[in-house]
């Protein structure tokens, strides 16, 4: 049988969530958004759907404001929340996107109740918590998708400065979704061969800060709103991940219950991610630097999750 992916937020990120999902046939999509966009949300599924005729897609959108359509999804990835825009920090946005995720966590309980879940909605590592605890799911079934995203971020820039393909460039981006993530210098290659050898320590430097702050990059182009395409592509990734029991391994925000010295939040770390949804985390022998900016990443990600009182 297709599998069902719910997606709930229809907006700029949710529609490319739908787009590749069925350019990628991973299954027959649900695009789910507020009644006061309908027309929208009907609007981009019978586009998309036209789209999957030029190209003889065997997946079907179906744009919808009625969670019983959402029912049964195997895969939820939720988008409902308000984006940045220029001069916003991401904790700016926490009371609203709070607001709704307490509606939307609420429902997918109701309707999704053996769904994996992941959450794109900012600030991340909150909203992540919030519907970890709302939903009162098991913690393998909810995952908060920033570090794909900022690890291709990361990855991008070493190509460019490089002017290399993107292809043998491998790194890893930890910790929160904030200004303080953990781009993992030391184990990044290019080739097999690593990084610090390729790059002299000022560009280095620079690659880092441009990774740190490559959502503020884009909100700062766009002035309406964030980055939508990579973020799609990155939560898609996680979603294949599950729906084909890939086992891969990506960055993402698991709960954790005291690897990397950290208990009862969400943090972006390396976990498997196959059929059983979060399969494990891994645990990375981090260097004294590397653990510096890893507890300073969650102090910040502790503040604003203790904001949310759930
Ligand atoms: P946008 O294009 O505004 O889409 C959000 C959609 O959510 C809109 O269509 C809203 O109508 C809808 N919505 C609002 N309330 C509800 C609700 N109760 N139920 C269902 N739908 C609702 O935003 P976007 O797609 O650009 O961004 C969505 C979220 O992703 C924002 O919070 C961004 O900050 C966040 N984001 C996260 C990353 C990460 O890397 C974690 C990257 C980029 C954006």
């Amino acid at each position: 049988m297709k599998k069902r992916i719910g997606l709930i937020g229809g907006g700029q990120i949710g529609g490319n969530l739908a787009l590749i999902a069925v350019q990628k046939q991973l299954g027959d999509v649900v695009l789910f958004d507020i009644p006061q966009v309908e027309g929208a949300i009907k609007g981009k599924a019978l586009d998309i759907n036209q789209l999957a005729a030029v190209d003889g897609y065997d997946a079907r959108v179906t744009g919808t404001t009625d969670w019983k359509d959402v029912a049964g999804s195997d895969v939820v990835i939720i988008t409902a929340g308000v984006p940045r825009k220029p001069g916003m920090s991401r904790e700016d946005l926490l009371e609203v996107n709070l607001k709704i995720m307490r509606d939307v966590a609420a429902n997918v309980k109701t309707h999704c109740p053996n769904a994996f879940v992941i959450n794109i909605a900012n600030p991340l590592d909150a909203m992540v918590y919030a519907l970890y605890r709302i939903t009162g799911f098991k913690k393998n079934q909810v995952v908060g998708m920033a570090g794909v995203l900022d690890t291709s971020r990361f990855k991008f820039f070493v190509a460019d400065a490089l002017k290399c393909s993107i292809r043998d460039v491998e790194a890893l981006v930890l910790g929160g979704h904030g200004d303080d993530m953990v781009p993992l210098v030391r184990s990044a290659t290019v080739g097999g061969i690593p990084l610090t050898a390729l790059v002299d320590k000022e560009k280095l430097d620079a690659i880092i800060k441009r990774t740190r702050e490559g959502g503020a990059e884009l909100v700062a182009l766009y002035k309406t709103g964030s980055a939508y395409f990579a973020p799609a592509a990155s939560a898609m990734a996680i979603a294949e991940s599950y729906l084909l029991d890939r086992k891969r391994i990506l960055p993402c925000a698991a709960y954790l219950e005291g690897e990397y010295g950290i208990r009862g939040y969400f943090m972006g770390v390396p976990v498997q991610i196959g059929a059983g949804g979060v399969e494990k985390v891994i645990e990375l022998a981090l260097s004294p630097e590397e653990k510096a900016e890893m507890e300073k990443s969650s102090q910040s990600v502790k503040r604003t999750v203790d904001s949310v009182k759930i």
